[in-house]
């Protein structure tokens, strides 16, 4: 568990937070390779995730599939991926990585998972939300198929907005960083496990939140907490994390790219999506517990 940071160990993480969104490359970087970057594409992309929080690469001559994502996941040295513990709950078995495509989980344990088997929106959020904040450090997803409309990746720069709100309201920026109020309950294997933490913590000196608001996510006020502080420090980020602010941005990952983000740092979503009878979403996630590096 983190403890709760204070007012100056907030605002000393705060103020090495760098705007993510403000140089969003155009291009992705283009990885021939999966399994053997070379230094300088490695660079590039570790730089681009430090910079921008997260880094799209398009896969020139990997098939997008699980093993192309499990290669690409050792070359950026992100360690082996993550199993959230309740996915080993109940019938299922296990596997590394998650398949997220309504037409291939139709029929499956997924079909009505919210994310996985549905083509509805998923709101913003952090990925491994019921383990501890900060846990979960980086999200890749690699795009097999995308949708013939919709399904855009939503990205919101939570670090950079709650520094913003730090520097104005520091009540209520305080407020977030409170234990107990963000709550977040599972939705997989008849699992009701919930998770109440903070919003916002300081790990390392670092900022990292969890900011994460889909049906599965409340907020609650802990007996400690002033709700009015709360409510504006949730308004503010609400606020920040809409189209048009400079803390969000929409694209789609293209069909044969992946996506690698910073889960410490910025939540992420996707719009709602429809698949045609030959241009079904596909899209494989694996969940690191490593940021990632250059050898
Ligand atoms: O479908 C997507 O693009 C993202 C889904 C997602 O964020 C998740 O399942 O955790
Ligand atoms: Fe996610």
């Amino acid at each position: 568990m983190s403890t709760v940071p204070s007012l100056q160990e907030l605002s000393a993480a705060a103020a090495t937070v760098i705007t993510a969104f403000d140089a969003i490359p155009e291009r992705p970087v283009a990885i021939a390779d999966a399994s053997d970057l070379g230094s300088e594409t490695a660079r590039e992309v570790v730089q681009r995730y430090d910079r921008n929080g997260f880094c799209v690469v398009e896969l020139v001559a990997d098939d997008p599939v699980p093993a192309t994502l499990k290669a690409l996941g050792a070359s950026l040295r992100l360690g082996d991926p993550f199993i959230p513990p309740l996915y080993t709950m109940g019938a299922s078995k296990p596997k590394p990585f998650s398949t997220i495509s309504a037409a291939r989980n139709s029929g499956t344990s997924d079909a009505d998972h919210p994310s996985f088997g549905r083509a509805d929106c998923q709101q913003l959020h952090t990925d491994g939300t019921l383990q501890d904040i900060g846990f979960v450090k980086a999200g890749v997803l690699v795009c097999e198929c995308a949708a013939d409309e919709g399904g855009e990746t939503m990205l919101f720069d939570a670090s950079a907005a709650y520094a913003e709100l730090l520097a104005l309201d520091p009540d209520a920026a305080v407020a977030m960083a409170m234990p107990g109020t963000l709550v977040r309950t599972a939705n997989i294997n008849g699992c009701t496990d919930e998770n109440r933490g903070p919003t916002v913590s300081v790990i390392d000196g670092a900022l990292v939140s969890r900011y994460s608001v889909t049906d599965t996510d409340s907020w609650a006020v802990p007996d400690e907490v002033n709700e009015d502080d709360l409510r504006r420090g949730i308004k503010f980020l609400a606020e920040a994390s809409e189209p048009g602010s400079p803390h969000y941005a929409e694209f789609k990952v293209a069909t044969g790219q992946a996506i690698i983000f910073d889960n410490t740092r910025i939540s992420h979503g996707r719009t709602a999506y429809r698949d045609t009878a030959d241009q079904r979403r596909c899209m494989y996630r694996g969940l690191f517990l490593r940021h990632p590096s250059v050898a």
